[in-house]
């Protein structure tokens, strides 16, 4: 997820904390190359200045607070103005019955309605969702297949009218929490939109209008933000595809200067692919810092221990909580993002490493079913006879099984040397971000 981003940003911050001494000179050389990293994002040119700006004066022409070195003064005054750039937390959607969508052709309104769905739906509240857009013609389709995904009816009109669509759906949901409209795009917010969107707002009244943005737009996000917002009062943004682009960082810059905050963010084109904008959080991550309290909540929504999540990242498990943590993990929206998520882990594994691993892991669910327990709590245990009958009890090859084996072995490892790496850093960075406000 926006990964040149957050490994160059990442990377500043590793010579930041890890050199061997912090002088005048290395603060400014560190905030040059910031202000490359952040062009390069698209952040908006007069943006990146004055953040820069600001950053000098606080570092370098005031002294750091008591009990503070240069460098953890250095790196809280980044941290800060990077949460100050990127946005201030937007209220959630509380008690929201009815939802517009709106936002250009191509930017993932329908996907977003899909993923707020399955995120309400995990909040105990019942969603529905509305087919309001008829100009392309299997925009309806797209929707309905989203509702049977993640069980919530969809409403489409007879006639393809999307004013009498809206006003059907209201009648039909008036048993749902929240009542979810899909509106139609257009290549360029025209005057057929616009009096579209408008006469859809006076039907619908909604709670809610939320524009979705796509990240690769960058900084001329705002002056769609800011188009939308005049014509239908826009609520709240989803900035969608943050996960494939540069110009993540430009977007939501972007985005922050206009009057509609950013609510949530899309990062991947899976159901759960789908987080609550915390710029706090999101800035941490950025920076490598870790987020472990989105780890935590992923995996309470997923529903798994907290201990469970300590033992992966301490790299202590046996063969049953391998399985259990692949499942978990693909629900926690598969192994990368939550690699991400980790202190001092961001980064360090190769994308195509994940992703067989993640195909690989339905395989090995099934080779693990036909263990023993014994079998799965100490797997030293398995030897050549028993990966036999390991191998013709699940209807796989003796090599599947050893190759299971094999990668519990390494991820094992794995986890434990990356452990004990960032294990080292760990200390420190937990004081630091306890200045910073986050609770462990
Ligand atoms: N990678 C990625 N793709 C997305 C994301 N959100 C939407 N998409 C894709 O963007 C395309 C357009 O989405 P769609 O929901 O049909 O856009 P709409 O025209 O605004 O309704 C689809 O191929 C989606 O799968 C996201 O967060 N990440
Ligand atoms: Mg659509």
């Amino acid at each position: 997820m926006f990964d040149s981003l957050s490994k160059e940003l990442s990377g500043l911050i590793n010579r930041l904390t890890t050199g061997t001494s912090i002088d005048r000179k290395a603060v400014e050389d560190i905030l040059t190359d910031m202000k490359k990293i952040l062009l390069q994002s698209d952040v908006d040119i007069e943006l990146t200045d004055e953040l820069i700006a600001r950053i000098k004066k606080k570092t370098l022409d005031e002294r750091p607070p008591a009990g503070m070195t240069l460098r953890e003064h250095v790196l809280k005054t980044i941290y800060d103005e990077l949460v100050v750039l990127l946005g201030d937390q937007a209220v959630g959607l509380i008690g929201k019955k009815r939802i517009m969508f709106v936002g250009l052709f191509g930017s993932g309104k329908t996907t977003t309605i899909g993923k707020l769905g399955r995120y309400l739906q995990k909040q105990g509240l019942k969603p529905a969702f509305v087919a309001l857009d008829y100009h392309r013609p299997a925009a309806p389709q797209q929707l309905e297949q989203l509702g049977k995904q993640i069980g919530a009816p969809v409403h489409i009109n007879a006639g393809k009218n999307p004013y009498d669509a809206a006003k059907e759906g209201l009648q039909k949901f008036t048993k749902y929490d929240t009542v979810i409209f899909d509106t139609a795009g257009r290549n360029a917010l025209d005057k057929e939109l616009a009096d579209e969107l408008k006469k859809l707002g006076e039907i619908i009244k909604p709670d809610e209008v939320l524009l979705v943005i796509p990240a690769d737009l960058g900084k001329v996000a705002r002056v769609q933000a800011e188009e939308f917002h005049k014509l239908v009062g826009v609520t709240g943004v989803i900035v969608s595809k943050m996960d494939g682009t540069a110009k993540a960082g430009g977007a939501l810059a972007a985005t922050s200067v206009t009057k509609a905050k950013v609510k949530f963010i899309g990062v991947g084109e899976k159901i759960d692919a789908f987080e609550l904008y915390d710029p706090k959080r999101f800035v941490s991550r950025l920076l490598g810092l870790g987020d472990l309290e989105t780890l935590l909540e992923k995996a309470k929504e997923a529903e798994i221990k907290p201990e469970a999540a300590e033992k992966l990242l301490e790299g202590r498990f046996t063969l049953q909580d391998f399985m259990e943590q692949m499942e978990a993990m693909s629900k926690m929206g598969g192994l990368s993002s939550i690699m991400k998520m980790i202190p001092g882990l961001g980064g360090k594994i190769p994308e195509e490493m994940m992703e067989t691993q993640e195909s690989r892991m339905k395989n090995f669910k099934v080779i693990i079913q036909s263990m023993t327990k014994q079998e799965r709590e100490t797997p030293s245990l398995i030897n050549a006879s028993r990966i036999k009958r390991i191998a013709k009890g699940s209807g796989r090859t003796e090599a599947d099984v050893r190759e299971l084996l094999n990668q519990y072995d390494k991820a094992k490892k794995l986890m434990k040397s990356f452990g004990g790496a960032a294990g080292m850093q760990r200390g420190q960075l937990k004081n630091l971000a306890k200045q910073f406000g986050f609770k462990f």
